[in-house]
This record gives structure tokens, sequence and C-alpha cells, in this order.
């Protein structure tokens, strides 16, 4: 049964009955989204970060935005990188560490799939992290297909300084000064999964047994649109597994809710 339906007035739901549950299960997984790193300062998609100068965060993470103004596209990753690169964990994320160092003491399986591109689950010390959508951190070669790391600020001289939302420039650096390969001088794109592309199937199918496996799902601070993640609780529930959300907002029918910022609600949970 789906235990209490979630409502707003709704504030911490049967408390003691998600601890039973979490005390005796032993394999979790965990999938979370942009809200868990809004109390790092970095905005949501839906929230009013989701907008960047003129234009939906959405419609600039796709394949055609780059094609069409790569220029464009990299001033907004170089923004979010630097935001990403200088925020600091949050006590949401710490709390999943802490969670998932008592799991390894006993022997319990703990797997986290993240949304986010933040790279803030991993700075937290998080080990059993898959971050489904890549990562901020990560560059691909349009050209070589080389994958690497790079968490340069600016990521090359022509982005210094640009990327700012406030500041609305016409975006017109020209290719040539774009990043480039360091193996093959192709330009490079952010390594990250942009909407209408696939998901690397290699991580997809780790996250697939981690959910055909866990005995408890957490989803933590997100707004369940974007797919396939937005699928993974319908999946769980669908094999009798209860599911309990962290989100300040009411997301979708689930056995435990936990309403409020999870920087609070995950440490009481969890800890
Ligand atoms: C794909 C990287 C196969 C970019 C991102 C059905 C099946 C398959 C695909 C589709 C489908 N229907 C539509 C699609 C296409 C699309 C899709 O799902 N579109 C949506 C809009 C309907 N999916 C795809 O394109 C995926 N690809 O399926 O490939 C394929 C290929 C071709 C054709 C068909 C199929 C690729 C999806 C990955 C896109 N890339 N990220 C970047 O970051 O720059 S997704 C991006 O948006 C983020 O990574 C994140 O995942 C997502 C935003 O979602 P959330 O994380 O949930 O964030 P949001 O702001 O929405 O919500 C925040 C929540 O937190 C809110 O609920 C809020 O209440 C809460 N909150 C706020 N503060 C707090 C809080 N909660 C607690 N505490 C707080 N303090
Ligand atoms: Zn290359």
């Amino acid at each position: 049964n789906l235990g209490i339906m979630a409502g707003p007035s709704l504030k911490i739901s049967d408390f003691a009955g998600f601890r039973k549950v979490l005390d005796s299960a032993t394999k979790i997984a965990v999938l979370t989204g942009a809200g868990v790193s809004a109390e790092s300062g970095i905005g949501t998609f839906r929230g009013p970060a989701g907008m960047w100068r003129t234009h939906n965060a959405m419609d600039l993470a796709t394949l055609k935005a780059f094609e069409a103004n790569p220029s464009l596209v990299w001033e907004f990753y170089e923004w979010r990188r630097s935001m990403a690169f200088n925020a600091r964990p949050n006590k949401a994320h710490l709390a999943l560490v802490e969670f998932e160092n008592k799991c390894i003491k006993e022997n319990r399986v703990f797997t986290l799939m993240t949304q986010n591109v933040d790279g803030l689950h991993i700075r937290a010390g998080s080990k059993n992290v898959f971050e489904i959508h890549g990562s901020l951190r990560k560059v691909k070669c349009t050209k070589c297909k080389l994958v690497y790391e790079n968490t340069d600020v600016p990521i090359c001289e022509a982005l210094r300084g640009r990327g700012d939302p406030e500041k609305a420039t016409t975006s017109d650096i020209p290719i040539s000064d774009l990043p480039k390969c360091k193996n093959c001088s192709g330009l490079l794109r952010p390594d990250i999964v942009w909407f209408g592309e696939i998901l690397d199937d290699n991580v997809l199918s780790k996250c697939v047994k981690a959910l055909e496996a866990c005995e408890l799902f957490l989803v933590v601070g997100t707004s369940a649109i974007v797919y396939p993640a937005a699928g993974f609780a319908p999946f769980v529930q669908d094999r009798g597994v209860p599911v309990a959300e962290f989100n300040t907002d009411p997301i979708s029918a689930v056995n435990f809710v936990f309403r409020g910022p999870c920087g609070t609600t995950l440490p009481e949970a969890l800890g």
C-alpha cells in the first residue's frame, strides 16, 4: 500500500515506520536531483535559475543549441562550471555520505544515482555514485571523442569573465577561440547528457540493477520530470518496494514523505 498520501501540510510522515524499513533494508538506492544542491547555492532547473539570460536552461542543454551557437552554450557552461566548482557540499550531501559509510560498515549495499552534474556528491565524499547525466568536471572532444577532466576556470582565455547571466552580451566567440581538445585541438563540448541524447548504457544498466535489488528507494530533490530518471521511482514501486520522497514540494504518491529542505530532513531521517 502507498501508506500516507503526500499532502502539502504533511511535515514528516510515519517516521517510526520509515526507520523500521531503513534499519532492516540490506540494499538501499537513492536518486537525487537539483534540489539536493539548492542549499549549496546552485539554482534548480525549475526554479528562477532555470532561466539563463533570456534562455530556458533546457533549450541550451541540447546538441542543436550547441551546433547552432557553440559560443552561447559554452558561456552557459562556463558559468555553470564556475558556480559548481566554487560551491560547497551541504548537509544533505554529507548526510548521504555518513549513511553510506554506515552501510559499508554494516555490510549493506548503498547506491547513489544523481541527475546533477555539479559533482558535489563526489566532493562530499560519496563513493558509490553514478552521475547519470555526466559532469561539469569533464569535457569531450567533438572530433576524436576523447573524454577527460578539466576544472579550469575559465576553461579558456576567450571565456574569461563570460557567462554572467546578468551581462547579456551577444555571444560571438569564434570557434577557434573556444575550448580545444588537448589531444587533437578539436572543439570540446561538456561531457554532459543533453536533452535528446542517450545516457551511457553502462551507467544506466548499473542503475537498473540497483533499482531491481533495492529494498528501499529514496528520491531527493527532484521534480521527476526528466526521463529516464523520472521512471526510477515508479519502477521500484511496481516491485512493491517502499519509496521515500524528500522534497520541499509534493511530487508523487509515495510511502514516506519528508516535506522540507533536504539539508534538514535528510540528516534527521538518516541520522
Ligand atoms: C533520453 C544535463 C533516449 C544538462 C540533464 C520519455 C522517455 C525517454 C526520453 C524522454 C521521454 N519523454 C521526453 C523525453 C526526452 C527528455 C525528457 O525527459 N524531457 C522532459 C523535459 C520531458 N529526456 C531526454 O532527452 C534524456 N534522453 O531519454 O535518451 C532518447 C533519445 C532520443 C529520443 C528519445 C529518447 C536525457 C535527459 C538528460 C538531460 N540532461 N542534465 C545540464 O545539466 O546542463 S537533465 C537536467 O534537468 C538536470 O540534470 C536534471 O536532471 C533535470 C532537472 O531535473 P531536477 O534535477 O529534478 O531539477 P528540478 O529543478 O526540475 O527540480 C528540483 C526539485 O527539487 C523540485 O522538485 C524542487 O521542489 C525540489 N527542491 C528545491 N529545493 C529543495 C528541493 N527539495 C529539497 N530540498 C530543497 N532545498
Ligand atoms: Zn580531440
